[in-house]
Formats: C-alpha cells, sequence, structure tokens
C-alpha cells in the first residue's frame, strides 16, 4: 500500500479536542491536521471518514504475549496477537518481559527474539520475580541501556513470581531512583494459598474454588499496602488490573490524599461479572480463569463509573488466551488452570461500547483511557496517543453507526474460545493504520511481519514532576536533628 494516505472530513478526536479535519500522512507520520487538505501527493489513497471518528490508535499498556506461565505458553505470540489487536484497532502494546531465573537480561534476550516477526510498535516493562545486587544491576541496564522505565513487581503468584515486603520495597527504592515506575499486581499471594487450601480442603476443585479463594479483600489489602509502602519512599505507583471497588477505593483514597497513583482497569473488569459465570461444564468456565479474578455484579459498574470520573485513568486487557486443551490442566484442581483470558483484539470496541455508546464518557475520554494516557504515563507523547502533525501515523477509522459482533468462530487470536463470545454492539473499527500503512480495511488484514517497532521509553515520566530526585534519603536525614529534653537533675 502507498505511503501517502488522506484522510478526508473525519472527526478527529484527540484527548483535549474533537474537530472535523482532514489528516494527510506520508512516510509513516502525520504530516498535516486541518479542515480540506488539498495539496497532496497524486498517487496518495483517499479514505473518506465521513461521519465517522478519526482517533489514535490503541495503546494496550498491559499484554502477555508468548507468555510461558503455569507449565504452558500462552497461544499469541507477538506476529498473531499483535494482528489480533490491529484488527481490533489498537496499533501498540506493552508486554511484560518476565525474568528467566530471576535474570532480567535473560528475560530481555528470549523477549527480544519473541519479537522478530512483530507486527506493529511495542514496548516493554520488566517484571521483578527476585531481589538480589545482580538484579538491582541489571534495572540499571534496562533503563540506561534498552528503553524501559517501569518494573512489576507481583505481590501475588506465590512462590512463582511473588515478592515479600522486603524486596517489594527494595524494587520500589531502586524505582524511584532510576526514574522508572513501579507497578504492582496487588493481591495478598500468603493468604491467596490459604484461601486454596481452604477450598481443596472443602472439596471445591472447580474453576469456582479459584474465585472464592481470593476475595476482593486480599487485593483491597495489598493495592492499600503498596499504596502506602510508595507513599513512604515517596514514588509514583501504577496499580495493573484493579478488578474491585476495594482496591479502586484505596487509589482513590490515595489519589484525593495527592499522591501519584495510577489505576489501570481491564476490559474484562469493566464488561464481566461472576454471575453465572461458572458454567458446570468445565471447559466454559475454566476460560474465565484470571487472576485478580472477575468480581460479582456491581465492581463492573463499580470500574465503569470510576474510568469515567477519572479515578482509574486508563484500559488495559492481561491478554494472556490459552487454548481449552490447556485450561484443561486444571480439570480436578483449580490451582492448576493456566491464568488467563484475551482481550487485545476487543477491547477498543467492548470500552467504545460499554462507554461512549452508553452515554458515559466522551469520545475525547475514550482516546485519553484506550491510548493517550497511557502514552504519557510511559513517557512517549505526542510520538504515540495523539493525531497531531508529528505524530507517527498510528491511527484508526471507527463508525459509530455500525456493529461489531465478538465470537471465537471470526476472531483473530489463536485461542479456542472468547471470553466475550456473544457480544455485540455499535462502533466498527472500520479502518487501522499502523506505521503509515493501511493494516486492517474491508475487514481484512495486512500485517506484515517484522514492520513493527520497539520503541524506546525515557525514564523520568511526568509523573515524576515535582518529585525530588534527591530525596532518596526519604526518611528526612535532612531535617534538623530533634532537640532533646534535658534532665532537670
Ligand atoms: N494474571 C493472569 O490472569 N494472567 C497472567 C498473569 C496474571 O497475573
Ligand atoms: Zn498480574
Ligand atoms: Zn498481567
Ligand atoms: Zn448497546
Amino acid at each position: 500500500s502507498s505511503s501517502k494516505i488522506l484522510i478526508k472530513g473525519g472527526t478527529v478526536v484527540n484527548a483535549h479536542h474533537q474537530v472535523v479535519a482532514d489528516v494527510y500522512i506520508e512516510d509513516g507520520i502525520i504530516v498535516a491536521v486541518r479542515p480540506n487538505i488539498r495539496q497532496v501527493d497524486v498517487d496518495a489513497v483517499v479514505l473518506d471518514a465521513a461521519g465517522k471518528f478519526v482517533m489514535p490508535g490503541g495503546i494496550d499498556p498491559h499484554t502477555h504475549l508468548g507468555f510461558e506461565f503455569m507449565g504452558t505458553k500462552s497461544v499469541d505470540d507477538f506476529s498473531t496477537g499483535q494482528a489480533a489487536a490491529l484488527a481490533g484497532g489498537t496499533t501498540m502494546n506493552i508486554d511484560f518481559i518476565i525474568p528467566i531465573d530471576g535474570s532480567l537480561s535473560a528475560g530481555y534476550k528470549a523477549y527480544e527474539e519473541k519479537t522478530k516477526d512483530s507486527v506493529m510498535d511495542y514496548g516493554f516493562h520488566v517484571a521483578v520475580t527476585k531481589w538480589d545486587e545482580d538484579v538491582s544491576r541489571e534495572m540499571d541496564i534496562m533503563v540506561k541501556e534498552k528503553g524501559i522505565n517501569s518494573f512489576k513487581f507481583f505481590m501475588a503468584h506465590k512462590g512463582v513470581l511473588m515478592l515479600d515486603d522486603e524486596q517489594l520495597l527494595e524494587g520500589i527504592k531502586k524505582c524511584k531512583s532510576l526514574g522508572a515506575l513501579a507497578m504492582v499486581h496487588a493481591e495478598n499471594g500468603d493468604a491467596v494459598v490459604e484461601g486454596q487450601k481452604r477450598m481443596i480442603e472443602l472439596g471445591i476443585t472447580g474453576p469456582e474454588g479459584h474465585d472464592l479463594s481470593r476475595p476482593a479483600l486480599l487485593e483491597a489489602e495489598a493495592t492499600g499496602r503498596a499504596i502506602r509502602l510508595a507513599s513512604f519512599v515517596n514514588t509514583p505507583l501504577y496499580v495493573v488490573h484493579v478488578m474491585s471497588s476495594d482496591a479502586m477505593e484505596e487509589i482513590a483514597k490515595a489519589r484525593q490524599s495527592g499522591q501519584k497513583v495510577v489505576g489501570e482497569v481491564l476490559v474484562s473488569g469493566l464488561v464481566l461479572n461472576n454471575s453465572g459465570l461458572w458454567d458446570p461444564d468445565f471447559t466454559i468456565a475454566a476460560k474465565y480463569v484470571m487472576s485478580p479474578p472477575i468480581r460479582a455484579a456491581g465492581h463492573d459498574k463499580a470500574l465503569q463509573a470510576a474510568l469515567s470520573t477519572g479515578v482509574l485513568q486508563l484500559v488495559g486487557t492481561d491478554h494472556c488466551g490459552f487454548n481449552s486443551t490447556q485450561k484443561a490442566f486444571g480439570i480436578d484442581d483449580f490451582r492448576k488452570i493456566p491464568n488467563g483470558l484475551n482481550g487485545i483484539e476487543e477491547r477498543m470496541h467492548l470500552v467504545w461500547h460499554t462507554m461512549v455508546e452508553s452515554g458515559q464518557m466522551s469520545p475525547t475520554d475514550y482516546v485519553r483511557a484506550t491510548s493517550t494516557e497511557c502514552a504519557k504515563i510511559f513517557n512517549i507523547y505526542p510520538r504515540k496517543g495523539a493525531i497531531l502533525a508529528g505524530s507517527d501515523a498510528d491511527l484508526i477509522i471507527l463508525n459509530p453507526n455500525s456493529s461489531f459482533k465478538i465470537t471465537a468462530k471470526s476472531h483473530h487470536t489463536k485461542s479456542d474460545t472468547n471470553a466475550f463470545e456473544g457480544m455485540t454492539g455499535k462502533g466498527k473499527v472500520e479502518v487501522t493504520i499502523a506505521g503509515g500503512r493501511i493494516v486492517w480495511a474491508n475487514g481484512e488484514l495486512r500485517a506484515v511481519p517484522g514492520s513493527g517497532k520497539f520503541i524506546k521509553m525515557p525514564p523520568f515520566g511526568y509523573l515524576f514532576r515535582g518529585i525530588d530526585k534527591a530525596d532518596a534519603n526519604y526518611l528526612s536525614a535532612s531535617r534538623a536533628p530533634v532537640k532533646r529534653f534535658t534532665s532537670s537533675a
């Protein structure tokens, strides 16, 4: 396809503003955004977007492509998972590098290999799964040489990925010194193990046991604990996959007091709840097993409200699909069901339908929550997350009057099931442009293996503004010593 594209007459939406305008793209870059652009190359492909929304391509802040986990590997690799993303209007994902035997650099190498056939741009967070001097040194390398500015700490998945509080605190301190964002998977992993034992003792071995073993109070506890540790260190915190109103309220409270806490909600958390979810058919029930679990009805609505009011700032997916045969590892014991479900392809449609079509969010806020906020937090705005002259040409054309329907029969991800099976709504991504190429149009994918670029993310993003680098001695050692009372004797 041509390297020059003119998009005519659409409503161009950015996070701050929307306006009817044309967009002209040359060689992967947006070169002009204004009404009635006439001077374009004769070879330019012209797309009519009248009556449609032209928006920045989605950025999914939370995916696990080709993730080796729970004795298996998530089914979508970087080429199939990203192709599915493009078909759903997402043009960049940030995946989690998982260390190998605790080694960040070994993990980095493995993920570099995994991304060879990338079909869209991507970035990385790095998980920290143990703590020692080597890991601390490797964190320096990741930030200073590899273009990574965020680290994820697991407070759950005990014995595999989890850190204890001492290790978590060291990790958060290190993040602060590097200007990197500390991220947490917030569930109390010790209590989860206890909850799992309790379920097995009660003879509850099916998928519902997964849900019952890790209630929302354990998510709220860990969220509150991480927030307080980040406050103690005086550094920003990003809470991944907020799945309960209990955890959301911990974030709301901290933000109200001025603390820099970011909350990410997942599509699954917004649109699913557990009423009727634990079907007696194992295959149907097991596809919903993820951590933290999908909560009771009411949490979904509370999370929607939190997103629409800005208490939570952005939407991810935790895309981590498994096939029925993989889920079946846990047919006799829910603890062995690989955790995770899909979403990278469905996110843009489901958020539009649930939040915008329902009247809970404006198109500008939709762009903020699905793209711009992520670009800002990870310090790649306005190259990403905006339709401005000079930004990368990653954008979508969404027709608000056209319908989407989700089914495993026609989806592009590789899993044989879909957690959002049968969902329909209005607001269809008709065209996706990534890196200045039309990669999705007329229901046809034209993804080019190897065309995706790694996007470096510099440290000290906007969340660090006003945070004093030099107060690494955050216990206020520089303050004048307290005057002691002298003995009267
Ligand atoms: N939770 C999931 O459901 N999948 C991947 C990892 C995680 O923490
Ligand atoms: Zn997680
Ligand atoms: Zn995850
Ligand atoms: Zn509807």
